[in-house]
């Protein structure tokens, strides 16, 4: 059993389990209006950013989550052109938004200080996406915002915090409604949506009420170790287009043809990531689909 030295960072998940990291340092530690903003050097992970305790994302295993968060529905979609990530302040997941062909994508990020501290200290996950030609950043709450917004988009992404306390509105069924409005017709919103071993009811929630609103609701799954339990959830609604459902030879074109490099994401776990386990079935009702 190797010795417990130095530093250490816990994620609490409930009063009985918490993630725990050994730190090289600590960089930043401030609160804002909004939450607690912490970055830490890990030895294991790299630079992490955590939210009022939770982990967010990290350098090593951050691809795993953005990508599956961003490429399953935008390589569904025969042409996205109008993208929306709602938090996402990391630039993680808009990064890999302009990998594809998309004429624009808007950011909306309700704390400012979240994006300063990553522009400065996690240029490695944003690969400097914020200062894209194709981007525009807007510091908002992604309700309000999207209410007041005229113009429809092709694909809505939710990268929030955890279905829990001030996120909570992103997952309701008004959030999804107003979504659903906002959405062209071949359009779509996926969001992550908690872990599947500790946050069960708020993965349930998020699908049954995105199924209320959407014709097409699935949850697919991702392994980011860094997560709760490691096995995360992503829940997609759709208007049109059934993403396990396009043929992968199709996904496969247009993959080449936007020449989409990945390190997680490939069509075989595009297919498998739709597969759930059995205990997740049956807390969806077995209605992973239309
Ligand atoms: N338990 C933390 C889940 C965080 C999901 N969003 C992370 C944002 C990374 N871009």
């Amino acid at each position: 059993m190797p010795e417990k030295k130095g530093l250490w960072q816990t994620e609490y998940i409930n009063t009985d389990y918490g993630q725990t990291y050994r730190l090289k340092r600590k960089i930043v530690s401030e609160k804002s209006p909004y939450q607690k903003i912490e970055l830490v050097e890990t030895f294991e992970f790299g630079k992490m950013l955590l939210l009022d305790g939770a982990v967010q994302t990290s350098e090593k295993d951050e691809f795993i989550y953005h990508e599956m968060l961003v490429h399953p529905a935008l390589l569904t979609h025969p042409k996205p052109n109008r993208v929306l990530i709602i938090g996402g302040g990391d630039g993680g997941a808009l990064r890999r938004v302009l990998e594809h062909p998309v004429e624009e994508a808007i950011l909306v990020e309700m704390d400012q200080k979240v994006v300063e501290l990553s522009k400065v200290y996690l240029s490695s996950i944003s690969n400097y996406a914020f200062d894209n030609k194709r981007a525009t950043i807007i510091i908002d709450d992604g309700f309000s915002f999207l209410k007041r917004e005229k113009k429809k988009f092709d694909l809505i992404i939710v990268d929030s915090t955890d279905p829990v306390g001030k996120a909570t509105v992103l997952f309701s069924k008004d959030f999804y409604q107003l979504a659903f409005s906002s959405l062209n017709e071949e359009g779509m919103i996926v969001t992550q949506s908690g872990s599947v071993f500790y946050q069960l009811d708020e993965v349930r929630q998020t699908f049954f009420n995105l199924k209320k609103i959407f014709p097409y609701a699935y949850v697919y799954l991702a392994s980011v170790p860094t997560y709760p339990g490691s096995l995360w959830s992503f829940t997609l609604g759709s208007k049109l287009h059934l993403p396990p459902l396009i043929p992968l030879s199709v996904k496969k074109e247009r993959m080449i043809k936007r020449k989409i490099k990945t390190r997680y994401y490939n069509l075989e776990v595009d297919l498998a990531a739709f597969a759930l386990p059995t205990f997740l079935k049956e807390a969806l009702g077995e209605t992973n689909s239309s």
